[in-house]
């Protein structure tokens, strides 16, 4: 198998210039109904017409750009080894912005592989992972939000998601940085006047205008941040932990939320020793469900040994679902506090009532009770959308924006420096203090976007895209 390796373990020089050819399988690499092999970079077309030749006798380069004919590809020896779709794309009217084209292979390894191959003889190189979105982001055709909502597409697993990406990616999140950075500049220039001519009275500006402007500039940032916690919500989703003492029917409401029959469910108690994890979508986001072994003190080696990684899947929990046999007297509840959001699950609602929600209420002030049966279902949906409601407090999932980690911490800082500047104003520390402040929160917004991006950052984003996109 040795010729069906993936390609770009085989060459691997990233170094030369960004002008040069690219190659990479846009497509999975696996046995699939065809694969895309992808080429950007000057003199592509060039390079293809070597290999490629439409079944009308044309070379690409003789084929209208952007037009998609039926052909096959040829080694140097004349030999044929696949028949493909091909296409060219012009200058400026490609996803890199640079001359590019496409190959549509047959599917599985070696139909692409050998193609891959045959261009790297023919002096294009394997793509570094991200390399054509970088391309497109260096030639100015997308900006940094843009580019990162790409990844997010691709890494996107329910409806919400996928749109959170996609008006990303259409340039809504770019338009609302713009709007705010504009805000901060015009107020910057209407401090920067009254600096230059302190002797004009009352000035260009108000301190009562400019800290209203300043308010309005914070909360504007901070409702950016909100739907930009939200896409990342979304993409990343969140870790439900399911604990409760021995047999008050976890694993069975871990199925239930599943669907399907995941975990072992027995009347004995301490059935479940091992923590199981499975995801499911809820409302658009992936949850990340854990159920654990049940919590008591126990002599049994193994079982202590779950206990504890129960313990430890409370502390990596973003929300805990506490479960309760609602058919049993709860009177005290020994369990370790927890200082995370917690829903409080009455199971078993099927059986007569041996704890009301009320009662669980007073045992547990403060969280949400519901009831369900795990067994028949009901109750069930009504937890999905609590669990929703808690993990997305504040968030409407119709309203997110795929960002990244570094991106959301940017509109973060926006935010800070805006208030920042306000108490620079309200302190009286003088319109260069409040500058300064205001000049950080531009420069935090142009950071989103990625004006002035270093190397070593675009090498950080990119390097996490996968090789062909
Ligand atoms: N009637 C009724 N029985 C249930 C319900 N949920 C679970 N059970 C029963 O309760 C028993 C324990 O269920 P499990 O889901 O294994 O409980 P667990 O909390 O995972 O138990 P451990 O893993 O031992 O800690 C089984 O006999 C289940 O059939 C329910 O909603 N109604
Ligand atoms: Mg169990």
């Amino acid at each position: 198998m040795e010729k069906h390796r993936r390609p770009e373990e085989q060459t691997k020089d990233i170094s030369a210039a960004d002008e040069d050819i690219i190659t990479a399988a846009a497509t999975a690499w696996g046995y699939g109904g065809i694969s895309i092999v992808r080429l950007s970079g000057r003199g592509c077309t060039a390079a293809l017409d070597a290999l490629y030749l439409s079944k009308g006798g044309k070379k690409l380069s003789e084929l209208p750009a952007r037009y998609m004919s039926l052909g096959t590809l040829r080694t140097p020896d004349g030999e044929t080894f696949d028949e493909v779709l091909a296409v060219r794309f012009e200058p400026g009217k490609s996803y890199t912005g640079e001359e590019a084209a496409e190959i549509h292979c047959h599917g599985g390894l070696a139909a692409a592989g050998r193609c891959i191959a045959e261009l790297c003889a023919l002096g294009a190189r394997i793509a570094a992972p991200g390399e054509f979105t970088r391309r497109a982001f260096v030639n100015g055709r997308i900006d940094l939000t843009q580019a990162e909502a790409v990844a997010g597409i691709i890494k996107a697993r329910s409806d919400e998601a996928l749109a959170a990406s996609a008006r990303t990616l259409q340039g809504e999140l770019t338009g609302e940085i713009k709007k705010l950075m504009a805000g901060f500049t015009e107020l910057a220039a209407a401090l920067e006047v009254d600096l230059d001519f302190p002797e004009d009275g009352e000035g260009f500006i108000s301190d009562e205008e400019c800290a209203s402007r300043l308010r309005a500039l914070s909360e504007e940032s901070e409702k950016l941040c909100s739907r930009c916690r939200c896409g990342i919500l979304l993409r990343d989703g969140l870790r439900a932990a399911i604990i409760g003492t021995p047999n008050v029917g976890k694993s069975s409401l871990l199925n239930a939320l599943l669907e399907r029959d995941r975990a072992i469910v027995a009347a004995t108690p301490g059935t479940t020793r091992d923590s199981i994890e499975e995801t499911f979508i809820c409302g658009g986001l992936p949850v990340r469900i854990i159920d654990t072994a049940g919590i008591r003190d126990t002599d049994d080696e193994i079982e202590a040994i779950g206990v504890s990684r129960s313990l430890r899947s409370i502390k990596e929990a973003d929300i805990v679902l506490r479960v309760i046999d609602g058919a049993e007297k709860t009177e005290t509840y020994a369990m370790p506090q927890i200082e995370k959001p917690q829903i409080i699950v009455l199971n078993k609602s099927d059986l007569p009532c041996g704890t009301s929600a009320e009662e669980a209420e007073a045992l547990f002030p403060g969280s949400p009770v519901i009831r369900v049966s795990a067994k028949d279902g009901s109750g069930i949906d009504e937890l999905k959308e609590l669990i929703l409601k808690t993990a997305a407090s504040g968030f409407d999932v119709s309203h997110g924006y795929s960002v990244s980690a570094r991106q959301l911490e940017c509109v973060m800082h926006a935010k800070e420096a805006a208030d920042a500047a306000l108490g620079a104003l309200l302190t009286g520390a003088g319109d260069d203090a409040v500058l300064s402040c205001i000049s950080e929160g531009t420069s935090q917004l142009a950071a989103m976007l990625g004006t002035d991006a270093g190397e070593e950052l675009l090498d950080k984003i990119f390097g996490e895209f996968c090789v062909g996109k």
